[in-house]
Formats: structure tokens, sequence, C-alpha cells
């Protein structure tokens, strides 16, 4: 299936460069792990029961394909480079949320002519506004494919840095797992020299042990609210500042 992941990883890098927008996005990281790794099952336990196994939302599920779409170093500066919401943040998360799914479609295209079943699941707001819980991570998918590991601020940082976003593809097709153990370069994980995510979060929502997604939530809205109002974009709940702050978040 050699060249089966091969076609996959060129429509992916393909996908990202037709939508043209250069000055927000920079070519994908792309990573398979198997839909039987048993870091899906420990999900169960470490996020909860309402967390579904690859095999749960599609059936025969063999695969599982995991991207990042790292951002430009001007996207990844933005929200440091403002007090309130970012536009230039705002804007690439708007615009690669609305991607994702054609993006998605496009490798199902390719698995299904390969006569393989897909699964997808859109890239957010895929959770419960009461409780904020999830039934699909993609984070930790990405982490279980070894393009990453996770920071301090919960972010996962991949060779690009952590400044983008993640999308997954359940699969029936048989995609080689990742081998590769990702890199750790949070500091404040290596060894607590660096906690200025902590420090940034405008409403304190985020420590060594806690991680208030209610008062980052709240925050989100507002600045989605401003966002609206002033810049005309439509869905753009995002902040940004304990990412941008980060020293590696924009890798080259
Ligand atoms: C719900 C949600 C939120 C909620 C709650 C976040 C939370 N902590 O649960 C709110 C609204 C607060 C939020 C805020 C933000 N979010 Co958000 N969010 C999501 C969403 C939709 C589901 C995440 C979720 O609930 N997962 C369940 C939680 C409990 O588990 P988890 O994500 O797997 O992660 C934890 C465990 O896995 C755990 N873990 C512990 N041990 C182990 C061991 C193993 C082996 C593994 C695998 C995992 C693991 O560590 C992780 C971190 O706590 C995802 C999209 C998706 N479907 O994945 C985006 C997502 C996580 N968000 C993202 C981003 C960028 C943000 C914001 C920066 C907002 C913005 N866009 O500007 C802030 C950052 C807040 C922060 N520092 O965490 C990105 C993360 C990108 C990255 N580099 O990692 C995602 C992946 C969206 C995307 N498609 O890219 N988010």
């Amino acid at each position: 299936m050699e060249q089966l992941s091969t076609r996959m990883k060129q429509t992916i890098i393909k996908a990202v460069q037709d939508i043209n927008r250069p000055d927000l996005f920079r070519e994908p990281l792309i990573g398979f792990s198997s839909a039987n790794d048993p870091s899906y099952q420990e999900l169960k336990t470490i996020i909860g029961p309402w967390h579904r196994l690859p095999g749960e939302l599609l059936d025969e599920a063999v695969s599982v394909i995991s991207y990042f779409v790292p951002f430009t170093r001007a996207v990844v500066m933005g929200p440091t480079s403002t007090v309130d919401a970012s536009y230039v943040w705002g804007e690439a998360y708007q615009e690669i949320n609305r991607q994702f799914p054609v993006i998605d479609q496009l490798v199902s295209e390719l698995l299904h002519d390969y006569g393989f079943q897909t699964q997808t699941v859109p890239p957010s707001h895929t959770y419960d506004p009461v409780d904020l819980q999830c039934y699909w991570s993609h984070r930790s998918t990405a982490v279980i494919a070894g393009l990453g590991r996770i920071g301090a601020n919960r972010m996962v940082i991949t060779d690009k840095g952590s400044g983008g976003r993640f999308c997954s593809i359940i699969t029936t097709a048989h995609l080689e797992p990742n081998q590769t153990v990702a890199k750790e370069r949070c500091l404040w994980h290596i060894n607590r020299s660096c906690q200025k995510c902590f420090d940034i979060c405008p409403v304190n929502a985020l420590g060594p042990d806690v991680m208030d997604k209610f008062a980052c939530q709240d925050l989100l809205n507002k600045y989605e609210a401003d966002l609206i109002r002033t810049a005309a974009l439509e869905s753009a709940d995002a902040c940004g500042k304990c990412i941008s702050v980060c020293p590696v978040a924009y890798i080259e």
C-alpha cells in the first residue's frame, strides 16, 4: 500500500496548496496510526467513556490518518501582537475549518477509488456546549500518530510547532503506522524553564494542573463577537495567545 499512502500524502499537500493562501498556511504534516493501537482504548480512561474508538465510528476500521496544517509565522505571531482578538489568527482559523471538509472529501474519494471506506470528523465544534465533552480528539489522534507531543498549554507541538490545526480520517485501508516517537519540545516539561502560556492567558485558565475550559470558552466567545462585529469574520471563536507566546509555536 506504499503507493496509496504516497498518493494520499500528495493529495493532502496539493489540497492545502490549492487553498492558495500561502500568507496563512504551510505544507501539512501527515501521520498514520493503527485503529487497534491500545492508546485509543486508554483515551476512554484519560478523556472519558464517551470518547469513541476508531472501530466505533467506522466498522472494520484499520487505520487513522492524522494531518496538521501549520500556520505561517505572521499568523502564529498574531495573537501576541494584539491586546484582544487577533484578526489574522481568526481568519486562518475560519478559513482552514472551512477547507478541512474539502480536504477530507478528496482523501475519501481517493480511498473509495481503491475500494476502502472512510469516516471523517469535523475539525471543531464536535463537543457538547454544556460540558465541552468531545467524542473524538484530533489532538490525541495526532499524538498516537507520532505527529507531536502535548505541551504545558495542552497543545500538540509538532516538528513545525503548535501553531496550526489538526484533522483526522478513519479508514478500512491499511496504512503503515508511524514508528517514530515525537521529540519533547515543551520547556515546562523538559526542565520547568518556561511558563509563558500560563502567564499570558487573559482569564488565567491555564496552569500546571488546571485547564479551566469554561473560562477559556467564554473568552473565545467574546473574541468571536468582536471579530464578527469589527472584522466581518463569521466563525472565529479563537484566541491563540497560549500558543502564540510559546517559544516552539512556530518552527521553520
Ligand atoms: C472542546 C475543544 C476545546 C474546548 C475545551 C478544550 C479542552 N481542554 O478540552 C475549548 C473551547 C476551551 C478549546 C479551546 C482551545 N482550543 Co480547542 N478544541 C476542542 C475540541 C473540539 C475537542 C477537544 C477535546 O475536548 N478533547 C478531549 C480532551 C479532554 O482530550 P484531548 O483533546 O485528547 O487532550 C487531552 C488528553 O488527550 C490528554 N492526554 C493525557 N495523556 C495522554 C496520553 C496519550 C497517549 C494521549 C494520546 C493523550 C493524553 O492530554 C490532552 C490535553 O489535556 C478539539 C477538536 C477535536 N475534535 O479534537 C479542539 C482543539 C483541541 N482546539 C484547538 C485549539 C487551537 C484551541 C485554542 C487555542 C482556541 C483557538 N483556536 O484559538 C484554545 C486553547 C485552549 C487550551 N490551551 O487547551 C486545536 C489544538 C491544536 C494543537 N496544536 O494542539 C484543536 C485540536 C482543534 C483543531 N482541529 O486543530 N478547545
